[in-house]
């Protein structure tokens, strides 16, 4: 391997680094949870995370509960023809063995409905995550500026 190889090599580890999880329950791992700021007024904001299973059987995120909304519920955005519409998974989001899935403006997220306050960028939103086997743990969404499309802070 040349100077100039191994140079490149190792900036390519430095710009990509494999993220550690945030968080960990069971075999399940939580990623990049994060928020997207929210106006004044508004009654509703979104959640964004990445749950990967390490383990060797599916599992199910079916329920989130936050205290800073009435309600959170997981829903999914796709085309209809040509209008982005959403809709609630009832059934929540199946992860399946060695996957992960990727909770992202645009696709599935995380709903709130009935806002107690705005999300305000640099706090955190305090969110609760219970899938069908690994159980529940408690996690924290860091809020990003308004119509951000991804985390500023990438994870060590
Ligand atoms: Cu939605």
């Amino acid at each position: 391997m040349s100077v100039r190889t191994a140079l490149v090599a190792l900036l390519a580890l430095v710009a990509f680094p494999v993220m550690a999880a945030d968080y960990k329950l069971g075999t399940i791992e939580i990623r990049q949870p994060w928020a997207r700021a929210t106006p004044p007024t508004a009654q509703a904001g979104g959640g964004f995370l990445v749950l990967t299973n390490t383990g060797t059987t599916a599992d199910r995120l079916v329920a989130v509960k936050s205290p800073a909304s009435d309600k959170v519920e997981i829903h999914e955005m796709k085309m209809d023809g040509n209008v982005m519409r959403m809709r609630e998974l009832d059934k929540g989001i199946e992860i399946a063995p060695g996957a992960s899935v990727e909770l992202k403006p645009g696709g599935y997220h995380l709903m709130f409905t009935g806002l107690k306050s705005p999300f305000a960028k640099g706090t955190k939103v305090p969110l609760t995550l219970v899938f069908e086997k690994a159980g529940s743990i408690d996690v924290e969404l860091a809020v990003e500026a308004m119509g951000a499309s991804a985390p500023q802070k990438q994870s060590p």
